[in-house]
């Protein structure tokens, strides 16, 4: 690997995956895999990307094998708990994907109150830094008990009393007769970078791919509306676009009492967002999805 070439750590395979291979794509990155498919290089820019373990991430990023990276809000903070690092690894942006909650769960039967029921328990998790803190936060003193997995049979088990866990549908706690009883940590996926500054060939790079990341994540949600209206509403259609700057209004041949309004809505438009539209006047409403941005 040279110097000069940006390195990506992504998970090899896992939840975070996908979300991480798609956003490359999106990019226009396409990722050739090494033989041991530990490595991948990529072929329109100057970038390598590297597969592991989510959990070996914040440490490959902050420790200079890995420029950036991208791992769970939550793996990240509690890596960034077990204060190891001399200089650890920085948050650039949340992307959006595998969104998930570390969530407190209890038996089904308990009949819980409060976190103050917590007190004097015993509770399994992956995740004790972030589970102390929370109960610190709570001012509840319980035993927090270290599982790797499977952490949601520990109650069963009389390992613990609750369990500290990921949850995402929440079909995996109420498989094993628990109840989610309190938010400890939301997360989603997150982009982060090595602390030190890259040298400039590398941040120049750095800075090429950021531009299109953020087009990516700016696109994500936005979308292209045009329609035609009386031009005396343009000024309510206008307030009622989500998210949109100053529309486009066009005149229409032969129509001098109507317009056309194009604009980009840079959160997603729902049905009821047309109706009101079309209360306000407006017809021939098209809703476009929009490929790539770039400000
Ligand atoms: O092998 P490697 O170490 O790389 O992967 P891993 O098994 O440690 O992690 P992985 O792939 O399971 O998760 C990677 C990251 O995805 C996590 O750190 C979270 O940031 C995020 N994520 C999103 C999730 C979930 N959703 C999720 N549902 N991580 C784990 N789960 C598990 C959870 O632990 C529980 O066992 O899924 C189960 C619950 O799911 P539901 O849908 O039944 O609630
Ligand atoms: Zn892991």
């Amino acid at each position: 690997m040279s110097e000069d070439r940006l390195r990506i750590a992504i998970q090899k395979s896992g939840r975070l995956s996908d979300g991480s291979l798609d956003l490359l794509k999106k990019c226009g990155l396409t990722i050739s895999r090494g033989r041991d498919k530990l490595y991948g290089r990529v072929q329109e820019m100057p970038i390598d990307v590297l597969l592991l373990r989510d959990d070996d991430i914040p440490e490959f990023v902050a420790d200079d094998a890995c420029d950036i990276g991208v791992v769970g809000q939550n793996v990240f903070n509690e890596d960034g708990l077990a204060d190891v690092h001399e200089s650890p690894a920085e948050e650039v942006m949340s992307l959006g994907f595998a969104q998930c909650r570390l969530m407190l769960a209890a038996p089904k039967d308990w009949d819980f109150d409060g976190a103050s029921m917590l007190e004097g328990k015993r509770i399994a998790t992956s995740y004790p830094g972030l589970t102390k803190k929370w109960l610190e936060s709570q001012g509840v003193k319980a035993r927090v008990v270290m599982m790797k997995g499977s952490v949601e049979v520990a109650p069963r088990l009389k390992i613990a009393d609750a369990v500290c866990d990921i949850v995402s549908t929440g079909a995996t706690l109420d498989a094993n007769g628990l109840k989610p009883v309190a938010t400890v940590f939301d997360s989603q996926a997150l982009l982060i970078k090595n602390p030190k500054p890259f040298s400039p060939a590398k941040q120049e790079i750095y800075n090429a791919l950021m531009k299109r990341v953020r087009g990516v994540m700016s696109s994500r949600d936005a979308k292209y509306i045009m329609m035609n209206a009386p031009r005396d509403a343009i000024a309510a259609i206008t307030e009622y676009l989500p998210g949109a700057e100053a529309p486009t209004v066009l005149e229409l041949a032969g129509s001098p009492g109507k317009v056309a309004i194009h604009a980009v809505c840079r959160e997603s438009v729902f049905w009821d967002t047309l109706e009101a539209l079309k209360k306000l006047g407006a017809s021939a409403i098209l809703v476009l999805p929009i490929e790539k941005m770039m400000a």
